[in-house]
């Protein structure tokens, strides 16, 4: 049954303030009520904590506390307390990781974007705060909604239009995070438990977020949850094929990296930044003038391609996994061993390595490795992949590819390796 309009309601009619949205009666949803956004709401507590879990562990896969190269965020104070070294098993960690990350926050724009319709009348009320406790609740509020639609934003530009923000996406996205998981963190404290009540009550409460006067129905509530999560799948059915190869990349319409394979052959995989896009010359990588350069306790040893080949050669199978939240399948990566390159130098207990690549522009043309990754024996300076010699927009003449690491950290066009803690 519909009820009428309320006395009060009825008098601002009267007064004409019935049509601006601070009036109840401004809102005439009759989907809106506790039911509805309990319910989105409980959905997003679980998927926001996954996505600022995987968010954390992702920003601590960037070796950031082990050289200030990897750091993007160097003035994160206390907010890096839990960094931790990273591992190399399974070797396809980050790539789980990343794939959650960004897969997940996609699939979820709808039920967020629902939650903030079914409360929008909330950003309305009057007048303004009621009390002080009020006042904070509705800051919170402003911190939580800003926060999350700028978390959502940053990172649906950065995973689709490639670095739109040069630099600078990383300390944006990463301290968001803290403030809105701050602000998430108390509202899910407060209105987790009347939510899960709401949830189980078979009729509709008395609140402020139900109408007070609503019209016609043009969709009953489940079929707009049938929308929303129709949207969702649509969405990660788009997205999710970004992570895996051939038939099912085509599936990821969505995604920068979905689609066919670049080129054909063994180099037919994924690519980030191409050799062109990266300014590296052709004349610098020949087999006459490329030379690697490793530095450590012994002195620098100089390496031509011919030299490098008469070492000990072994071959890993790993992805490449990047940030963004692509990545490919296991790919035969064939080179010398990291610590193999560090024993030349005089470390048989592998140290860190600073990586630095032909390229001399770009956040990316170096990184820094941690010792576990220089010490695992599938941590390669690779020379082939697939059984062929690297493309240049793969690396060639040679690159870095370790387990379980962000592609970030798989350099390519290596010229310089200096071993030593870092
Ligand atoms: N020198 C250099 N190496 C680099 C990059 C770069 O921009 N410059 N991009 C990195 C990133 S972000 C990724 S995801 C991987 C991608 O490797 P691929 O292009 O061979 O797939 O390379 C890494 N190595
Ligand atoms: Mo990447």
């Amino acid at each position: 049954m519909v009820h009428g309009p309320l006395p009060g309601v009825a008098r601002a009619y009267g007064r004409g303030m019935a049509r601006t949205p601070f009036s109840p009666a401004f809102w005439r949803s009759p989907l809106r009520g506790p039911r509805l956004t309990s319910l989105l709401g409980v959905v997003l507590l679980g998927g926001i904590t996954v996505l600022f879990l995987t968010g954390l562990l992702s920003y601590a896969a960037y070796n950031p506390d082990l050289s200030p190269v990897n750091d993007k965020t160097p003035d994160k104070g206390i907010l890096g307390f839990y960094l931790f070294s990273w591992p190399t098993d399974p070797h396809w960690l980050y790539r789980l990781n990343q794939g959650v990350h960004v897969t997940l926050g996609i699939t979820l724009i709808p039920v967020l974007l629902a939650k903030l319709w079914s409360v929008v009348p909330k950003l309305f009320t009057l007048p303004p705060a009621r009390s002080l406790a009020h006042a904070l609740e509705r800051v919170s509020l402003l911190l939580l909604v800003g926060g999350a639609l700028f978390e959502f934003v940053t990172g649906v530009l950065n995973v689709q239009l490639d670095y739109v923000f040069p630099g600078s996406f990383y300390p944006l996205h990463f301290y968001g995070a803290w403030v809105f998981f701050a602000a998430f963190v108390a509202h899910a404290a407060l209105k987790t438990p009347a939510a899960l009540r709401n949830l189980r009550q078979l009729r509709e409460e008395k609140d402020e977020l139900v109408s007070p006067e609503p019209a016609e129905a043009t969709v009953s509530r489940r079929g707009a949850l049938g929308l929303v999560g129709g949207g969702s799948l649509l969405l990660l059915a788009t997205t999710a094929g970004q992570n895996f190869d051939g038939p099912l990349r085509r599936t990821a319409l969505l995604a920068p990296h979905g689609g066919a394979e670049p080129g054909t052959g063994p180099g037919a995989f994924q690519i980030n930044k191409t050799a062109a896009y990266a300014g590296i010359d052709a004349a610098e990588t020949g087999d006459q003038v490329w030379r690697l350069v490793v530095v450590g306790r012994t002195g620098t040893v100089r390496l031509g391609r011919a030299d490098l080949l008469r070492l000990p050669l072994h071959s890993a199978a790993l992805p490449i996994a990047c940030v963004e939240g692509w990545s490919t399948s296991d790919q035969w990566w064939r080179g010398v061993r990291l610590r193999d390159l560090a024993a030349l130098v005089g470390y048989d207990d592998p140290p860190d390595v600073l990586v630095e690549s032909l390229q001399r522009r770009g956040a990316f043309r170096r990184a820094a490795l941690r010792a576990n990754q220089v010490a695992d024996p599938r941590s390669l300076l690779a020379l082939f992949v697939n059984g062929e010699e690297l493309t240049p927009d793969h690396g060639h003449p040679a690159r870095v590819i370790v387990p379980a690491a962000p592609g970030v950290l798989n350099t390519k066009w290596v010229a310089h390796m200096t071993f030593g803690d870092l």
